[in-house]
């Protein structure tokens, strides 16, 4: 039967389960990635499993996240990752060489390969045909020990690119786009891979954007085939070895389709507070701009801040817009410096940042209070980027480039010409801000810095819940409103009890009098609840004040799956508009939880006792997603195996 691209990679490393749309399947992790927001922990877990070194064919660690240092902190977890990645054979990228994603798909990306990585942008190498999913922190510990990796088997959503792109118009405004018409959650349970005539105009790095940003319509990964034109890709990185031809096989099918016409596509624009809310730049044009910021792992390719340059090239940005500019990676900014681009920025005004996520997480650059920013980035979630009133909105670099000039949100098209940029036939490619691990780790000392504190111990899943509904919340929270990210927070993420205060803080600063005062409590949500990141805080955290449920109407992937991994039982409702029938502070009273999950019984009455009703819910778990939320977790769960086994 001819195949997909999606089920082709998933077939050749399908170790468990079968390829049944939504069975849960397990597959093993060629490679893995950690950033260092998420990375501390990722190697806390992966010591705590007991091994000598990490059994992938390859697995790296970047900093990029908390590359601030305004004390000790930041600089004490880069340290921890440097000698942690040495002593288990881990490849380190240090801070400086750029947002892990990009240097990914730049240094260590592979046709055919499976990428598990902790930070949700992990399907950027899909841009060259690689499988990457992003997962809580724990899971890639397991995947770095061997283990395999556990999903429902995804429905996979074709994407037929057609026609040409209009000038001006940008691989961002086809991903936005796709946004548009799905949503935030229309990705959920998905794997959307791209195919048709259309992909032939886009290179690699225009490819990668979109891969990129599909994250944010809740999928699981997004994918192209790897092409002559990801050949070229490989030819300019010098490795030409690592490449290899991948599509789909002639005749394949998709469980759903969705087509996009290139020539019919406008400059777009997303606006607050989510990468979801996109229209047509006419419909906000003219809005006054006082920030904009180029770069992320969504934008900050050689071709991205090649175009921004030429289009700012002899010119001025406005007297009120500050403009930023963080190159993606070390090669991106050496390029730039070396061919004249950076001269350019730098004369027409740009702030130049190093090579890591910064403003994107809120790790500087935040807005004046109600400022307008214009971000290339991929997410705009409120107070994301530090200020919690300001207005940020997601655009093109073109669209970007033209506001800053314009000192308001202007469409690109007006700018007259566009600047055909034509990648370089070869640039400069030095990994020394690489550090390979070392044949013999016998002699490395791993260095824990005062900040570093022992993980939480999760006690089990109680057989009776009777707790209060400490918070209520509506839907798409996301994981950055359930912990927050920026310079302040983002230090203590391997500091669970200093980083616990900050639950919820910039949504309901009462939260956490209440939740301490009652030892705990269950959270009631709306849907997609934790969308966005995938940080694993935004369960540990909880758990470490004591919640020991969620009800929502509906969750994101990634988010799911961490609440399992630390013993939180995710429940639904059933009937959605119970809803509106619990309040904040009632009692919700659900007996023998224990029983009926180990008896497979999936729908539980729950009571909610102040209002004196009964309503149902009912979790969607995998028999082994129930065994781990028994055993109180996945840690303990794979130490059980491990000693069974
Ligand atoms: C993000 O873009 O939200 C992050 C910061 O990269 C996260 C990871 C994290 O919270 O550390 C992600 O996307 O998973
Ligand atoms: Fe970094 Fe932003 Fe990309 Fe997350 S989305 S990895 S914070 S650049």
């Amino acid at each position: 039967m001819p195949l997909n691209l999606t089920y082709k990679i998933l077939k050749n490393h399908l170790v468990e389960g079968s390829l049944v749309k939504g069975e849960e399947i397990g597959i093993r992790i060629d490679r893995t990635l950690t950033q260092d927001a998420t990375g501390t922990l990722t190697y806390l877990q992966f010591e705590a499993l007991g091994l000598d070194k990490v059994k992938t064919e390859l697995s790296v660690s970047y900093v990029d996240h908390n590359t601030l240092q305004t004390d000790h902190m930041n600089a004490d977890d880069h340290k921890y990752l440097q000698t942690v990645a040495a002593k288990y054979g881990v490849y380190f990228s240090k801070p400086g060489n750029g947002i892990c994603h990009q240097v990914n798909l730049e240094r260590f990306s592979k046709p055919g390969k499976t990428l598990l990585g902790s930070d949700s942008h992990t399907p950027t190498c899909g841009g060259v045909g690689m499988l990457g999913i992003g997962a809580g922190g724990l899971d890639v510990a397991v995947a770095m020990g061997g283990g395999l990796f556990y999903l429902n088997t995804p429905a996979v959503l074709g994407v037929e690119l057609v026609g040409e792109r209009k000038p001006w118009v940008s691989a961002k405004d086809v991903i936005l786009e796709v946004l548009k018409r799905l949503t935030v959650k229309g990705g959920v349970g998905k794997i959307i891979e791209y195919y048709g005539e259309g992909v032939k105009n886009l290179d690699v790095y225009e490819r990668a954007t979109i891969t990129n940003m599909g994250a944010e319509t809740g999928a699981t990964s997004s994918i192209f085939p790897s092409d002559e034109i990801t050949r070229d890709f490989f030819k300019l990185q010098r490795r030409l070895g690592d490449w290899v031809k991948l599509e789909a096989d002639q005749g394949c099918e998709y469980d759903e389709y969705m087509t996009v016409n290139l020539n019919e596509l406008e400059p777009m624009i997303a606006l607050p507070h989510s990468p979801g809310n996109v229209k047509k730049i006419s419909e906000v044009e003219g809005t006054p701009v006082e920030q904009v910021a180029i770069g992320s792992c969504t934008n900050s390719s050689l071709k991205d801040l090649m175009t921004v340059a030429a289009i700012l090239k002899g010119k001025t940005i406005h007297p009120d817009v500050s403009l930023t500019i963080s190159p993606g990676s070390k090669q991106v900014l050496e390029e730039i410096a070396r061919n004249g681009a950076l001269a350019d920025l730098i004369a027409a005004g740009a702030r130049i940042l190093e090579s890591a996520c910064g403003p994107c997480i809120g790790m500087g650059q935040a807005p004046r209070s109600g400022g307008v920013s214009l971000r290339t980035f991929n997410r705009n979630f409120k107070g994301r980027s530090g200020t919690e009133d300001a207005q940020v909105f997601l655009a093109s670099p073109e669209v970007a480039a033209a506001s800053a000039l314009h000192g308001e949100i202007t469409d690109p098209r007006k700018l007259g010409a566009y600047p055909i940029i034509k990648l370089p036939e070869r640039i400069r490619v030095n990994d020394n801000l690489i550090v390979k691990p070392p044949v013999d780790s016998s002699k490395i000392r791993v260095v824990r810095g005062p900040n570093i504190k022992p993980l939480p111990v999760n006690t089990p899943l109680p057989d009776r819940i009777n707790m209060e509904v400490v918070i209520k919340l509506g839907d798409n929270i996301s994981t950055d409103d359930i912990l927050p990210a920026g310079a302040k927070i983002l230090p203590l993420r391997s500091n669970i009890p200093a980083i616990s205060e900050y639950v919820f803080k910039n949504i309901d600063p009462t939260f956490i009098d209440r939740v301490k005062k009652k030892k705990g409590g269950l959270i009631l949500a709306g849907e997609n609840y934790g969308q966005g990141s995938s940080r694993e805080h935004a369960a540990i955290a909880p758990m470490y004040l004591g919640i020991k449920t969620v009800i929502a109407k509906s969750y994101a992937r990634i988010h799911k799956a961490n609440l399992v991994n630390f013993g939180i039982i995710p429940l639904q409702l059933v009937n959605q508009s119970d809803y509106n029938k619990i309040e904040q502070g009632d009692i919700v009273n659900i007996e023998n939880i224990r029983e009926k999950l180990a008896g497979s019984i999936q729908i539980l009455d729950a009571v909610n006792v102040s209002k004196k009703l009964i309503f149902k819910v009912k979790y969607d778990l995998t028999p082994r997603q129930v065994k781990i939320i028994l055993s109180g977790g996945l840690l303990n769960y794979v130490k059980k195996l491990n000693k069974n086994g």
